[in-house]
């Protein structure tokens, strides 16, 4: 084990600022309305927030397309606003969070202006370009067939200056050249040391795993045939140079004693250790994303979902991720939500509007007692499950939806599979506003929001959930100060996984310090089930802790139906 450090403690609430809260009526959610929440978020029990991407873009994807690093979005507000809610969060004892997009910038961005104006211009090395190839034909033609994370090119042709430029997401997202020392240079300036200057506490490093690319470009291999442009995930990412750069800022980071948590994507478990190792750190921890990709079709279609995979299949995903940093000096995240991925209670266990509460409940469970640094995103807490199925597709705002119903068109694919794919595992379902209440828009506004309000906002909402007791928000309340009350434990603790075939329950031991033990207990069926003592607690009287159903129980080798438990093995 490393040293023990502040934010190992940490549970951080992610906020979406677009759709968290509107405070000036425009349907968009902005930084007044982030402060005016600070004292509900520290009431959950949160310690921490982090705040995606909030600065000046011309958003073609939702503001990491940076135009201006030292400049605030001007429909979220004005850096005083920015200062009151980072001295907001120190009042109260809270660190704050940015998003570090420095993959790349928006095409807006000054840098990138000057960059594409002429081939001799002192940034033109600033971003990657490179010239034309031709075919037999002589049709010009990309210089390799990578195709981007939003489904087109990787490269843009530039009618000007006559040659491509990479970019990795959407066209409008040029990549930065990471192998150019000055860019590196104006890179930790402006997008790094201004933010840490201002008393920021941290960072979540936006795609840590692709700043450095094989500088020769090579074709990725055919494997999707007939496709214009092929997936080249596997060469973009963890680059020759990768490590050096991320140490490059892994210094700076430690400068401030701040934290960092990379985002790198498909990171083996391995990797990730290296990457976050106490003795040369690259980052201070990393998020996996092997659970979010559970059920996701990866390989082929990552907007569809595989039809072989169990419980008992997620559950290994969870005990690798859960042990993979045990003996070395490594420190982990855990998390099921974030900006990017479906809803938990709809993706995991069940949506129905008569097992949603249950459910969200069975997950607070698993987050409660998870090893690592929390991570708990926007509405998670209230126990949000994704929009209907049967909203339209006009419905789904973000281009990574729309690019992919166009790449499916395009290619003639089915449209109705698309859109039941989409139902289930779109970005939009994370994006949709924050329902504060049961009043107009959920309380998120007194205008029409930038995105439709989920029709579930009457019966999921804050303002009464705050007032009932056996509410999802009253359950993660209590989940959390339980976690913090048994850190030792739960955060710190080790993850020990029984009955692994099972598909229907999920039972684990955590290990804590002097022989501590404690038994979760989780039961992802409409059924009872009844479960076995892990053998770390044979011998020892269970003593509950938290039921997610009950104040007590009297059955403790039975569960009920959704019904998730923590006891105290003594
Ligand atoms: O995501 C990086 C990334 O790899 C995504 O392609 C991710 O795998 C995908 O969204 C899953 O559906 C980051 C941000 O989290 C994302 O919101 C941005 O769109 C992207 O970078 C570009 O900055």
């Amino acid at each position: 084990k490393g040293p023990h450090k502040w934010w190992m403690d940490a549970i951080i609430y992610q906020i979406w600022p677009a759709s968290f809260q509107d405070s000036n009526g425009d349907g968009v959610g902005d930084l007044p309305g982030i402060l005016s929440r600070l004292d509900y978020i520290k009431s959950t029990g949160a310690t921490a927030i982090w705040i995606s991407p909030f600065y000046d873009s011309p958003q073609h994807d939702m503001g990491y397309d940076i135009a201006n690093y030292e400049k605030i979005h001007e429909p979220y507000g004005n850096m005083e606003d920015m200062d009151a809610i980072i001295k907001g969060c120190h009042d109260r004892g809270m660190r704050i969070f940015c998003d570090l997009v420095v993959n790349h910038t928006s095409d807006q961005h000054d840098w990138f202006k000057a960059s594409r104006s002429s081939k001799d211009d002192p940034k033109r090395d600033w971003y990657i370009w490179r010239p034309a190839k031709y075919d037999a034909d002589g049709n010009r033609q990309p210089p390799n067939n990578w195709r981007s994370c939003f489904n087109q090119s990787a490269w843009e042709w530039d009618e000007k200056t006559q040659e491509y430029y990479l970019h990795l997401f959407v066209v409008e997202q040029p990549d930065l050249n990471w192998e150019c020392k000055a860019a590196r240079q104006a890179i930790l300036d402006s997008a790094v040391r201004f933010w840490l200057d201002k008393g920021v506490d941290g960072f979540r490093i936006d795609t840590a795993s692709l700043y450095s690319k094989p500088m020769d470009f090579p074709d990725a291999e055919v494997t999707d045939p007939g496709a214009p442009h092929q997936p080249a995930f596997h060469l973009f990412s963890d680059g020759p140079n990768l490590e050096g750069y991320l140490r490059v800022l892994g210094k700076v980071f430690n400068e401030y004693d701040s934290m960092t948590v990379g985002e790198f994507p498909n990171a083996s478990f391995e990797r990730s250790v290296r990457a976050t190792s106490a003795a040369d750190p690259q980052m201070s921890m990393n998020f996996h994303f092997a659970l979010c990709d559970w059920k996701r079709d990866m390989a082929n279609d990552p907007y569809q979902l595989t039809q072989t995979e169990t419980l008992s299949s997620f559950k290994r995903i969870l005990s690798a991720q859960q042990t993979h940093v045990e003996g070395t000096d490594s420190w982990p995240s855990f998390f099921l939500e974030n900006h990017d991925i479906a809803r938990s209670t709809s993706r995991y266990i069940s949506d129905a509007p008569e097992w949603r509460v249950a459910s969200a409940k069975v997950l607070a469970c698993l987050m409660a007692t998870a090893s690592g640094t929390l991570y708990i995103y926007q509405g998670q807490e209230l126990g949000q499950v994704n929009f209907s199925p049967e909203w339209p597709l006009e419905e789904y705002l973000d281009v990574g939806s729309i690019n992919y119903i166009k790449l499916v068109k395009e290619r003639g694919g089915d449209l109705k599979q698309a859109h039941k794919g989409l139902a289930a595992l779109a970005r939009d379902h994370a994006r949709t506003p924050v329902q504060w209440s049961s009043e107009a828009n959920a309380g998120f506004s007194t205008a029409k929001p930038w995105m439709r309000v989920a029709d579930e906002y009457k019966s999921i909402n804050m303002a009464d959930e705050d007032k009932d007791p056996k509410s999802v928000l009253s359950f993660y309340r209590k989940a959390i100060a339980l976690r913090k009350e048994h850190l030792d434990t739960f955060g710190h603790g080790l993850f020990r996984l029984t009955d692994v075939e099972n598909d229907d329950t999920i039972i684990y031991s955590k290990l804590g310090p002097d022989g501590k033990v404690a038994v979760v207990a989780l039961n992802f069926t409409t059924k009872p089930q009844k479960f076995a003592v892990p053998p770390e607690a044979k011998g020892r009287k269970l003593q509950l802790l938290l039921s997610s159903l009950h104040d007590s129980v009297s059955d403790d080798s039975t569960l009920e139906p959704m019904e998730g438990r923590i006891y105290l093995a003594v």
